[in-house]
């Protein structure tokens, strides 16, 4: 079943306490694009709050590096003067355009080339002065007012650089960007500031997801994501609302102002001057930003036979927005067959918000893709990757991990599989909950993920559908089962002692199952003792992108010796093979985890203050402390004494710089420890941001790393 998210305290704490602060810091709201292929440099516009003036991109992992080319402080063109020479820009542009002028247009693209290194350097010069002269402006009245010189919007605003070689496709951008009747031109306050960089991905940089911060004088920024991929990329281009082969069958002329608005706006260009895209040859990475009432329509080639896999990325590269409800972009796909009829759509891909299509193509032809949000917003921050290719793609996996040490195949079903069979890495370690992101030399660019453990574990045994067919299990054990069809229920039974503590844990959806979970601890008279369906919110922080926290937890005293037996279900009627679950029945495996927030530091002073908050699993309730890994210490920071006592969520740690430090981003690794029953346990420190979520939640997104650096000095 599914609750609505519970208030969390720390909201209350953050609110005022650290707002004053927060406005200074820099903040990402968006990467655009978010990500880019192997081998390639392109550049992204980076959109959000107090980041015009930034200084140096830091992205995790190795392979791909970042550098600012121009920072911005406004995206929107504010005054009637600016937007006089920005048209004029624009209609200059368009005339080099015209056929006629073409040919002298090479001629000075020549000259350009010439000028361009010299360009670099005023270019500094001028975005200070810029910020002189807007307070300047302010004070002088109407009539003193000079015109900006184009040089002067050309750096202030994005993309018109563009125009003094332009294509084609940049005259359209910026169109669209600056001129179209679009309803949200005015970026929010959060959005309106940019930087343009440069990214380079090395050929051999491990595909996936890097975390992309950005430092200025004043900090750095939270985290965001950048993928790395392995298909070819495409930036979208409008107006692509609609298209000549499919206008008829989508568009609907009941709904939506601001859409006729666009369209009137596609139909009077069109078609002589709006350039649509050709259809794609696949595979391909699409990316596009879904804008106040808009759709975006793309056109690609496909074979009949293909198993095509479309999968969007969405909210999985913003998980979540403070300013909008339900907290993220939601976006919604269709595909059009080349006749036009639909032929399938999502809004989601089961749990996950973001949705994923597997499309087996019925005949070779030109296909449409749409994308939207599914209830008609949209903003910058609304940015989406869409890959289409023939990959590899894994529904599911079963069991879903096992038992340290053991041997590790396991089945696995879906799409364009190599093998139906796969090994998971199940040695000792850190983690429980680990992931698997390539089959064979193949790149899953949705990870298997699963779980090892350090307990007996057995594969259920059909049938034990009720108390009577209950199967026998000795504690402690881990049982991997299925919920294989609608009606299946698993029942199993033990043996139980008086005042005995027994731990009963689903692990499903953790594990990207579908399955929602319910269990239910029957004793020997029949009667249900203790159940649950969600484990509840408030027994700790919540974790990553799971705003439905489906499996169940029960930590339950044993009222008598006897037989007791345990009841698992689906919530929801519904069942087949990829509706796995691992189970353990266990006394109490006292653990933790420990998360620092947050995972940036900008020690504009020789210490700086982190967050640290346990989380207690099994009843665990000593001790925790903390230490600085000895390659940190090296680096030169220092931890002074830092517990979490016992029976307490959390505490302030101080981390201190020493003068060997050489002032460098620099990753710091924490080490927390605590004794449990007499054997000393010590687990990595997991860095976080807090993220608001919908004006009220709050929720802790896993970094990379914690990366700390200090202002440059002058
Ligand atoms: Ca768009
Ligand atoms: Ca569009
Ligand atoms: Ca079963
Ligand atoms: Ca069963």
């Amino acid at each position: 079943m599914r609750y609505f998210l519970t208030f969390n305290v720390v909201f209350f704490l953050l609110i005022s306490s650290f707002a004053e602060a927060q406005q200074r810091n820099p903040k990402i709201g968006y990467l655009y694009p978010a990500g880019g292929q192997q081998g390639t440099t392109f550049e992204i516009l980076i959109g959000g709050r107090q980041i015009a003036r930034s200084s140096e991109v830091l992205i995790s992992g190795s392979g791909v590096r970042g550098r600012i080319l121009h920072g911005y402080a406004g995206m929107f063109i504010n005054n009637s003067d600016e937007r006089k020479v920005a048209q004029q820009i624009y209609n200059d542009a368009k005339q080099l355009l015209e056929p006629k002028n073409v040919a002298a247009k090479q001629e000075e693209q020549k000259d350009n080339r010439k000028n361009e290194k010299n360009e670099k350097k005023e270019q500094k010069q001028i975005s200070e002065s810029q910020n002189n002269n807007q307070m300047k402006d302010s004070a002088k009245t109407a009539e003193e007012q000079a015109l900006p010189s184009p040089e002067t919007i050309m750096q202030r605003f994005p993309y018109f650089k563009r125009l003094t070689n332009p294509t084609p496709d940049d005259l359209q951008l910026v169109f669209y960007e600056y001129f179209a009747p679009r309803v949200d031109r005015k970026p929010k306050e959060t959005l309106n500031q940019g930087v343009l960089v440069e990214i380079t991905i090395d050929a051999d940089a491990a595909p996936g997801d890097r975390d992309l911060r950005l430092i200025t004088g004043n900090g750095i920024s939270p985290p965001v994501r950048f993928l790395v991929g392995t298909n070819p990329e495409i930036n979208e281009l409008e107006p692509n609302d609609s298209n000549a082969s499919n206008s008829s069958n989508t568009s609907n002329g009941s709904n939506a102002s601001p859409l006729q608005t666009l369209e009137a706006w596609k139909h009077r260009d069109a078609p002589k001057t709006i350039r649509q895209l050709k259809p794609f040859e696949l595979p391909i990475v699409i990316n596009g930003q879904i804008r106040a009432a808009d759709v975006d329509r793309f056109q690609f080639k496909a074979q009949a036979g293909q198993h095509l896999i479309i999968g969007v990325r969405a909210r999985y590269l913003m998980p979540y927005l403070a300013d909008a409800v339900p907290g993220w972009f939601q976006a919604a796909v269709s595909l059009y067959a080349p006749d036009g009829k639909k032929i399938d759509d999502a809004a989601s891909f089961r749990f996950d918000p973001d949705p994923v299509l597997c499309v087996d193509i019925p005949k070779t032809g030109i296909y449409t893709l749409e994308i939207q949000d599914s209830i008609f917003r949209g903003r910058d921050d609304f940015v989406y990757r869409i890959s289409i290719d023939e990959l590899p793609f894994v529904t599911s996996v079963f069991p879903l991990g096992g038992r340290f040490g053991s041997s590790a195949e396991v089945e696995i079903t879906g799409y364009n599989l190599p093998d139906k069979k796969t090994l998971l890495n199940i040695k000792h370690g850190e983690t429980e909950i680990r992931e698997k992101s390539f089959l064979d030399k193949n790149w899953l660019s949705y990870p298997i993920r699963y779980a090892a453990n350090d307990l007996p574990e057995r594969l259920e045994s059909e049938p034990n559908n009720n108390i009577k067919q209950a199967e026998k299990i000795s504690l402690p054990v881990i049982v991997n089962g299925q919920i294989s069809e609608q009606d299946d229920v698993d029942y199993f039974s033990f043996e139980g002692k008086k005042g005995n503590r027994v731990v009963l844990d689903v692990t499903a959806r953790l594990l990207h199952s579908p399955l929602d979970a319910g269990i239910e601890l029957i004793g020997a008279d029949g009667n249900i003792i203790a159940a649950n369906d969600d484990r509840a919110d408030s027994k700790g922080p919540n974790i990553g992108l799971e705003t439905h926290h489906a499996d169940p937890y029960l930590n339950v005293e044993l009222p008598a010796d006897g037989i007791y037996t345990v009841r698992l279900f689906n919530t929801i009627k519904r069942g087949s093979l990829e509706y796995g679950y691992r189970f353990r029945i266990s006394p109490p495996q006292e653990d933790f985890a420990v998360y620092c927030e947050p995972s940036s530091l900008f020690f504009n002073n020789k210490t700086q203050p982190i967050k640290i908050r346990v989380f207690r699993k099994d009843g665990f309730n000593g001790e925790v402390r903390l230490r600085l890994s000895e390659l940190s210490e090296r680096a030169g920071f220092q931890l002074g004494e830092v517990k979490i006592p016992a029976g307490t969520e959390e505490t302030t740690a101080t981390l201190t710089l020493l003068p060997k430090y050489n002032g460098e981003p620099t990753e710091i690794i924490l080490e927390a420890v605590a004794v449990i029953n007499g054997k000393e346990k010590s687990h990595l420190v997991i860095p976080v941001d807090d993220f608001e979520q919908a004006f009220i939640y709050h929720h802790f997104v896993p970094a990379n790393a914690l990366v700390v650096t200090k202002p440059k000095r002058r």
